[in-house]
């Protein structure tokens, strides 16, 4: 075990860190210090394989030395501009930027700091949007079991992962669930998109006979569910709940907070399923992880149903002081350019193949139930220990560490999602460094 060095690096004890178990952690200290490429390296000075890009954002690897300038640049040029009735180049620029990257029609940006936030302003442009067009009634939230939308309340309460909900009271009024897609009995092992399971969307159907249509204002999903265990849209099932939402006028939110930036093979997941939502979360890739930064992407129709009224009042009450921060602005453009010129946004695709095969290898070691993968994201899901549920994916997390390959894991799946610069021995070493955690573990 590495053991932390008080010297080097202070005191400990201050610092609340988020979604940690702290008391572990302070015990045995895992300190990052720099980071290059595919690699940390760590305050032993110990090259650590980034195998989850920092936290599912770092898409074009660490240190892109254009977003670095960027971001030094921008500093000493334009540090911060009110974003409220005042603007700056950058945000427009960005912003066209982003509506000529996203789905035909998305050409709207709502800028925010983060995926959390990203959620609750499209969850407040859903409800607005209704009341504008003289819905009002449309208040009904619907999001789905195992889904992961980010900590604030509503984000929270449309999520569906239960250890992010239980301590915090009754969350919002108004949010139903559809049922997740995960179906070991049927779909184990699927390479790619699982055959079973498009039926599910009809879920929504059932929500509409309960609650009637003319109540609900928006649906919630993850193309792909990261957080809840790396879940794949069963075929079909995507195209069938736009279809459903078309019918009964229920905007469709899709959170590509992970899927973003070429994480599926294309540059949203939007694209990769042929599934055009109303509205889209992005945040993380956005600006490679570099500086904070989140969006909502609208249809024009969306936006344009908001401008009505006198031209000299405010159309939506809604923004964050750091709405469009210059830094991170200057940060968004570089990492598009970064990605256009390295092809990055496509890349996934062309590793698929090489590490779904990879990744499918590890059928058949101890404790693995399931492997599932599309683009550039794997998932890997162990038996749990008895009585001692995520323990084991928790020490196959610690196993991989100490072989110096950083993975993420949540429950008892472990979770891959490289940058997309990775070559394929670098997936080896991954998954080797899985394989060989998995021999040894209890
Ligand atoms: N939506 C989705 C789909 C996400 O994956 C958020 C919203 C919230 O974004 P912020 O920037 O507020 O964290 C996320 C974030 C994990 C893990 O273990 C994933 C996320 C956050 C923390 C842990 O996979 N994704
Ligand atoms: N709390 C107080 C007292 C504030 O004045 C503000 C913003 O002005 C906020 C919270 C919200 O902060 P932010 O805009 O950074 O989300």
């Amino acid at each position: 075990m590495t053991t932390h060095n008080p010297e080097a690096h202070g005191d400990l004890d201050a610092y609340w860190m988020p979604f940690t178990a702290n008391r572990q952690f302070k015990q045995s200290p895992r300190l990052l210090t720099r980071a290059d490429g595919m690699f940390f390296t760590d305050d032993q000075g110990r090259q650590i394989l980034d195998g989850v890009a920092g936290l599912w954002c770092v898409n074009a690897g660490h240190n892109r030395p254009r977003i670095v300038r960027a971001i030094q640049e921008q500093a000493a040029e334009l540090d911060f501009a009110p974003p409220f009735q005042m603007g700056h180049p950058k945000a427009f620029e960005l912003a066209t930027r982003l509506a000529a990257l996203a789905p035909e029609g998305m050409d709207k940006v709502f800028f925010t700091n983060s995926g959390s936030e990203s959620v609750e302003t499209a969850l407040k442009i859903a409800l607005a949007y209704h009341r504008v067009r003289g819905e009002g009634q449309r208040t009904r939230l619907i999001g789905r079991e195992r889904g992961y939308h980010g900590v604030n309340f509503g984000g929270m309460s449309v999520g569906g992962m239960v250890a992010n909900r239980k301590m915090f009271g009754s969350l919002l009024a108004g949010v139903d669930h559809l049922r997740h897609t995960h179906d070991l009995a049927r779909n184990a092992f699927s390479v790619g998109q699982p055959a079973h399971g498009a039926d599910l969307a009809e879920d929504l159907e059932r929500m509409v006979a309960l609650h009637d249509a003319s109540t609900i204002a928006a649906v919630i999903v993850e193309p792909v569910a990261g957080s809840a265990g790396v879940l794949i849209p069963p075929q079909g099932y995507l195209q069938r709940l736009r279809e459903i939402c078309d019918k009964h006028g229920i905007l469709l939110i899709f959170d590509e907070v992970i899927t973003g930036f070429g994480r599926t093979g294309k540059a949203f997941a939007a694209q990769t399923f042929g599934v055009t939502p109303d509205l889209m979360t992005v945040a993380k890739g956005l600006t490679n992880g570099c500086v904070p930064m989140g969006a909502v992407l609208a249809q024009r129709r969306i936006h344009d149903t908001f401008m009505t009224g006198p031209e000299h009042a405010i159309e939506f009450f809604h923004g964050y002081t750091y709405s469009a921060h210059p830094l991170a602005c200057a940060a968004g453009i570089a990492t598009l350019d970064t990605y256009a010129e390295d092809g990055l946004l496509t890349r996934a695709a062309e590793l698929q193949g090489y590490f779904a095969e990879q990744l499918h290898a590890l059928r058949g070691e101890p404790h693995v139930i399931d492997v599932r993968n599309l683009g550039l994201v794997g998932g890997v899901e162990l038996s749990p220990r008895a009585g001692e549920p995520t323990k084991r994916a928790f020490e196959t997390f610690l196993d991989c560490w100490q072989q110096g390959v950083l993975i993420r894991t949540t429950g008892d799946i472990l979770a891959l999602s490289p940058p997309l610069i990775a070559e394929r021995e670098h997936l080896d070493r991954m998954i080797d460094a899985i394989r060989v955690a998995l021999r040894r573990l209890k």
